[in-house]
């Protein structure tokens, strides 16, 4: 994060209390439960793992912790998606709205719980007689769409772990996971609507399995349909909708152990290659049941709006399986928020009275450079609360949305979390805690942070450290799929038993936490996370690069944006329709949010004398500081050299 926004936070002394209106009605307003966490975290998370889940066989044994492995709920029996579906379907609720969905092209659908049941029932026939078993993965690769969710519910219902990848991911990004995962079937589209543009997901699909071959049957879902068609692989590929025709009505949810695997999902890492984090049952569905009830403060009459995709972790917990678990009502949009104009989301929360907004400061930032005329357009007197969620919420882009979005009257929520936390961890609870404009304010009960020095010691009031979580809780990780020694490697090595977030933080003289962005080589684009390396080895895929290295820089609308040094190979011209080309072949490897906003050419890189590339100074250079400490770098002139040019081609 740049000193100038530091500063700006070290500044800011608003608070914000919520109102009696809210107070009065909220699903948690006494502030004994903090306490009550911090005495005895275990009975605390055993309570609410009791109280908001429906368990077939309760658990014996609360948690056992052998660190870095936990295991919550142990001999406990239960299904997620029982606990999504199931149960609430058996009541009233059959016949309330589970998804809202509203297409980018402004087509419309309503899924009850009732829906919902038969839907889930049925699909999850469909797996089985295609022989997908307890155990075996299922990549899902679909646009925002209810069967996004349906083919989640239908995997966890027969106990086969999920892997959803996220549709604007390129074949080659798809290829890697299917391979890491092994998995056995791809659920996938035709396409998908993007900016009234077609997303080829079934011919990026076909190019991955073209590169693996653990996938033995593809399901596909036709999104697009008339004159859009899809190659069929005869024997490999069907349709969803000829497959549901003749499936079973019924299909009993699994009981599933607590610690049985619940879904993997990639997620990028300091290193080029991405990470399969593991979820299991129990102690995630606890996780992101309670948290959704409490920090969302759910209500049966509530229309929560969650603007994630189902491909990252936000939608797994916060679209998919905490809401409906909660027997909320939830808004999905397939597209753009700007498609067809820029006040489409206002359009859509006033349509269906949206009451609860998340959304990521990337999406704020942008609504606020488009200008309050849009939000003005639309009635959003029905919102509530406001979330958000992804990356650090700058105070301007906080009083923004608090103003012009929450009308002044809507608590904010700004919730930091990690895939792999399974669910929120720091965040005011609405009615308790007063907000103060960028600050993610306090641990959740029964979460416990801590900021670190490199020794190991609490750093004091306002100091600047590692932020890390001292004891287990139930939606912790369980490893990384087939690599546990990275696992131990990347969270469980600076520090013994602790874990180690990768975020830096300060907190102030309220005990109220401010996140500081990453300290490793993962860089945050627009609230989605992408590792240095993984960009640096699209690029230097590409035939004319020799070398690359590759640093975030502050971008003003997406946090960080990538900005990459490249060593050409001898006979190609250093000229914009190669740093073009250069773009595009990252966003074709990767995909379109891994596409470099600058490219410079250089002729060296600095290093330091055991040859690892001092991106520090790349940082310092792009960003317009003074360089620091050039010691310990095997030849300083490289770096001058380097920073004369670079102010010499600001694109
Ligand atoms: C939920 C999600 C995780 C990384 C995390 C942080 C950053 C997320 C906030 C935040 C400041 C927040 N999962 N981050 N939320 N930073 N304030 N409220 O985003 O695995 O994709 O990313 O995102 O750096 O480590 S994620």
């Amino acid at each position: 994060m740049q000193p100038t926004a530091i500063d700006a936070l070290l500044q800011e002394t608003r608070v914000f209390p919520p109102s009696d209106e809210f107070v009065k009605r909220a699903n948690i307003s006494d502030p004994a439960v903090y306490d009550e966490a911090a005495r005895d975290f275990e009975a605390f998370w055993a309570k609410h793992a009791e109280q908001c889940l429906h368990w077939f066989e309760k658990w014996h044994t609360v948690l056992e912790w052998n660190p870095p492995y936990a295991k919550w709920f142990i001999g406990g029996k239960l299904n997620a998606c029982y606990n999504c579906v199931d149960r609430h379907a058996q009541t009233w609720r059959r016949n309330k709205a589970a998804l809202i969905w509203e297409g980018e092209p402004g087509d419309e659908r309503v899924l009850t719980y009732g829906d919902l049941h038969r839907e889930v029932q049925k699909f999850a026939n469909v797996l089985k007689s295609l022989g997908v078993q307890k155990g075996d993965r299922v990549c899902i690769y679909m646009p925002l769409i209810p069967e996004a969710a349906i083919a989640m519910l239908a995997c966890a219902r027969i106990g086969a772990p999920h892997s959803v990848v996220f549709g604007g991911f390129s074949a080659d990004a798809l290829a890697d996971r299917i391979r890491d995962a092994q998995a056995k079937v791809l659920i996938t589209a035709d396409g998908g609507w993007r900016r009234g543009a077609i997303v080829p997901l079934k011919r990026n699909a076909d190019d991955a399995l073209r590169q693996t071959d653990s996938v033995q049957t593809v399901i596909v879902y036709q999104r697009i349909g008339g004159d859009y068609t899809v190659n069929m692989q005869e024997g490999r590929d069907h349709w969803w909708h000829e497959l549901m025709q003749t499936a079973p009505l019924t299909c009993p949810a699994e009981p599933m152990d607590s610690e049985d695997l619940l879904y993997l999902l990639y997620t990028s890492g300091s290193t080029g290659k991405p990470k399969g984090i593991m979820h299991t049952t129990g102690g995630y569905m606890t996780g992101v049941t309670l948290t959704a009830k409490w920090v969302f403060d759910l209500k049966d009459e509530d229309v929560f709006w969650c603007t994630a995709d189902v491909g990252w972790v936000t939608g797994h917990s916060y679209l998919v399986y905490g809401p409906l678990s909660n027997g909320a009502t939830c808004v999905m949009y397939e597209g753009a928020p700007d498609y067809p104009d820029r006040d489409r989301f206002w359009a859509i929360v006033e349509k269906y009275r949206v009451t609860i907004l998340y959304t990521a400061p990337t999406a704020i930032r942008a609504f606020m450079k488009w200008g309050e005329q849009y939000p003005r357009k639309h009635d959003l007197s029905s919102l509530r609360l406001l979330g958000s969620v992804g990356e650090p919420i700058n105070p301007e882009a906080w009083m923004w949305y608090h103003e012009h979005i929450g009308g002044g009257r809507c608590p904010i929520v700004d919730t930091w979390w990690q895939t792999e936390t399974g669910a929120i961890m720091i965040t005011p609870l609405p009615s308790i805690v007063a907000t103060k404009p960028g600050s993610a304010t306090k641990p959740f009960p029964g979460i416990f942070p801590a900021i670190l020095n490199d020794k190991g010691e609490t750093v004091g009031t306002n100091q600047g450290g590692y932020l890390v979580i001292t004891r287990p809780w139930p939606s912790m990780t369980r490893g990384l799929w087939g690599d546990p020694e990275r696992f131990v490697q990347t969270y469980w090595s600076k520090y013994d038993g602790i874990y180690f977030t990768g975020d830096g933080a300060r907190q102030d003289e309220d005990g109220y936490f401010w996140l500081l962005g990453r300290v490793d080589d993962v860089i945050n684009v627009s609230g989605h996370r992408l590792s240095t390396m993984e960009v640096e080895s699209a690029l230097v895929d590409h035939h004319a690069v020799a070398e690359a290295a590759v640093i975030g820089v502050h971008h003003e609308i997406k946090g960080q944006g990538i900005a990459a040094f490249v060593i050409i190979k001898e006979g190609y011209t250093a000229d914009e329709s190669l740093k073009d080309a250069l773009k595009q072949h990252v966003a074709q490897k990767i995909g379109a949010i891994a596409r470099p906003d600058q490219v410079f050419f250089t002729a060296d890189l600095p290093k330091t004398r055991s040859g690892k590339i001092m991106r520090r100074l790349l940082r310092d250079i792009a960003e317009g500081r003074a360089l620091g400490d050039t010691t310990t770098l095997a030849d300083p002139s490289v770096v001058q050299a380097l920073k004369e040019k670079y102010e010499g081609q600001e694109e």
